[in-house]
């Protein structure tokens, strides 16, 4: 409930919302961002846990110091409305994503406009919002552009017998938008030659990250105007994030990552944005808080343009 403004001066916690931010600060009709939090988790493979990923993430936002020193500006001032967890109650994962898509163009047509973050739960769940760009931008001869940071191309048509399954995600989109996939180290001998063939997939494998420097420049310039960006946690380096199903070591680490999102937040329209695969090991805060401050730095990037920087 809100707060009394008779009881606001109590020592009250900071509520459970992306950042702690009161209910004020927070309300859909003013926010220029939408936290929407799904733990969703049916198919991950080998470490579970993806479930309690959107809870972790919102339960260290509280501890961000809301001002940004690299932006010099409290990003938090635009507005961040914190919905809650979306339960997805199909009878299987096509039938929960049809759930999601519904929800995701929802939130989109109550908030519009607004920079709409999703925080999962298992991979899978990044088609329904991907999808949901794809359709909208196509309506005006638009294609949409896919920044996917990622240990893995995800391209399986399907995984242990699901088409859904997390690791089937961007198969289920690659017909529909241009992917551009920075971080890659693990994948299979078809994935490989379906991205050498497709021609709409750009793979910036995690080998030629460590052997170049101008890659950043290169990832950019295979972005269309348009972009969302899906950032499964396990394109971060395990010693930074070990809190997740599959970690692969050799991943992106925290200054690189962050160049290349401000890059791209400046130079492309990102409409839109999932973070997810964070499976939280209790008792280790600092994965969960990285995946917090990184959702706030995008927060901030995404904005720094309309505050004038
Ligand atoms: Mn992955």
């Amino acid at each position: 409930m809100r707060v009394p403004e008779s009881l606001r001066g109590l020592g009250w916690e900071l509520p459970h919302s992306f950042l702690g931010l009161d209910e004020r600060a927070g309300d859909l009709d003013e926010a220029g961002v939408v936290i929407l939090p799904v733990p969703y988790e049916a198919t991950t493979s080998f470490g579970g846990g993806t479930g309690a990923g959107p809870g972790a993430i919102l339960e260290a936002s509280r501890y961000i110091e809301l001002y940004d020193q690299e932006l010099d500006t409290e990003p938090a001032d635009v507005g961040i409305a914190t919905l809650p967890a979306l339960a997805l109650t199909g009878a299987g994962p096509e039938a929960a994503l049809g759930e999601l898509r519904a929800a995701y163009d929802a939130v989109l047509e109550a908030a519009p406009g607004r920079f709409v973050v999703v925080l999962g739960g298992e991979h899978s769940i990044s088609s329904a919002p991907m999808l949901s760009w794809a359709d909208r931008l196509e309506g005006e001869g638009r294609r949409l552009s896919v920044l996917q940071i990622d240990a893995h191309t995800d391209l399986r048509a399907e995984y242990e017998g699901s088409p859904y399954s997390h690791a089937s995600v961007m198969a289920r989109v690659k017909d529909r938008v241009d992917i551009v996939a920075v971080g890659i180290r693990a994948l299979t001998t078809d994935e490989m030659r379906l991205s050498r063939e497709s021609g709409t997939i750009h793979l910036f494998l995690a080998d030629d990250i460590n052997r170049d420097e101008t890659w950043i420049d290169d990832v950019v310039a295979k972005l269309g105007d348009d972009v969302y960006i899906t950032f499964d946690v396990d394109g971060l380096d395990p010693s930074l994030v070990p809190s997740t199903g599959t970690p692969e070591p050799g991943g992106l680490l925290w200054y690189p990552v962050l160049r290349l999102l401000r890059r791209v937040f400046a130079e492309r329209s990102v409409h839109g944005v999932d973070v997810v695969e964070l499976a939280p090991i209790p008792g280790l805060a600092a994965p969960d808080f990285l995946v917090a401050k990184l959702i706030y730095k995008m927060i901030g990037y995404r904005f720094a343009g309309a505050a004038g920087r």
